[in-house]
């Protein structure tokens, strides 16, 4: 006989319905949801470092108001994010130990590191239009709170990719030195914002459960080429090229061809090794535990005054 529990659950996915905290889960599904939506917290929260790097050499008041309010709008998506894990039952002070501990994972794309202003637009112009193409449908990923956050971010995401563009359109318009500045920029960025995506779909372990469970709506290779496709015209009206003597539009597919990253590259970041993994770690930790008087300092104030409400 089949478990009624499980297959509430079952009909629930099947009917594209929610999956909601209180209802019951699967195991693997309740650790799925905690596995990606915790490294999707920890990436907004390490992704504001390098841009953050910047805020105090912004070239204008104007640019540097900018970039704070987007700096700031990642720590507050951090946040919905970590508040949607919550509801699984881990505690965000368990998931940042995790993050500092090197247990859970950030995405790849933040441990590279930014070396001119152009960088600031390249980011918000390729990596948040990445962040866009996987994100817009994970509004109907089939865990409610999950969908619920995505659905503001992705409206703060459409803002953080406008502004970045619009740094790079300026600059385009003005110096030699600035538009060469820009190509330089693109050309770093290209390839690690591809492999935002994750390793190609034959390589994905997770992908065909985190699809049945309708947690991913389309595969690492499907949104990598929709983000090319988006990419090669936005390009083209910048005056840029990407770094890639492959990429060519096919008209028997209607799709861009395009080559493949170095995924050894990309294993290495994962694994530790990029060019930034220890000093994104060591400066989280240092912020985490330069925070820890204001934690206690909390808790105390909060022991207080339940025990003067019960007295
Ligand atoms: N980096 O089996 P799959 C942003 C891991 S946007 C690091 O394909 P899955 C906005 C993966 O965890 C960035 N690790 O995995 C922003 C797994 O390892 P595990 C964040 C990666 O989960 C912009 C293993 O490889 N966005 O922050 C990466 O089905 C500007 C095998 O991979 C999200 O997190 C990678 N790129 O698919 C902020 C979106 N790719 O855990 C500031 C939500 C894969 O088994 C400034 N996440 N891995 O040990 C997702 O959509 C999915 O988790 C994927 C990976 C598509 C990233």
């Amino acid at each position: 006989a089949t478990d009624p529990l499980q297959a509430g659950f079952d009909t629930t996915i099947g009917h594209g319905d929610r999956i909601e905290p209180r209802d019951w889960m699967p195991d693997g599904y309740r650790r799925t949801l905690v596995r990606q939506i915790a490294q999707h917290a920890h990436s907004e929260i390490i992704g504001m470092q390098p841009e953050g790097a910047w805020i105090g050499r912004a070239p204008s008041l104007r640019r540097k108001a900018i970039l704070l309010a987007k700096v700031q709008d990642e720590a507050g998506h951090g946040l919905y994010l970590y508040s949607a894990c919550e509801t699984l039952g881990v505690s965000r002070g368990e998931l940042t130990e995790k993050l500092i501990s090197g247990a859970q994972k950030y995405s790849s794309i933040f441990n590279y590191p930014t070396l001119s202003y152009a960088d600031v637009g390249t980011i918000g112009w390729l990596v948040d239009g990445a962040a866009i193409c996987n994100q817009v449908p994970l509004c109907r990923t089939s865990f409610g709170p999950y969908g619920r956050a995505m659905i503001r971010i992705c409206k703060e995401e459409s803002f953080h990719q406008r502004q970045g563009y619009e740094l790079l359109m300026t600059m385009m318009q003005g110096t030699d030195e600035q538009r060469a500045m820009v190509q330089e920029s693109v050309n770093r960025f290209w390839w690690p914002a591809l492999m935002m995506f994750g390793p190609p779909d034959d390589e994905s372990p997770n992908s065909a459960q985190s699809m049945a469970w309708g947690i991913k709506r389309n595969s690492n290779d499907d949104l990598r080429q929709r983000f090319v496709d988006m990419s090669v015209p936005q390009a083209a009206a910048l005056g840029v090229t990407f770094p890639d003597p492959e990429l060519r539009w096919n008209d028997e597919r209607g799709h861009h061809d395009f080559g493949q990253p170095d995924w050894d590259e990309f294993m290495q970041v994962v694994k530790g090794n990029g060019p930034c993994n220890t000093q994104r770690i060591a400066h989280r930790r240092k912020a985490h535990e330069d925070g820890a008087w204001v934690r206690e300092a909390a808790t105390a104030y909060a022991a207080k005054q339940a025990s003067v409400a019960t007295a």
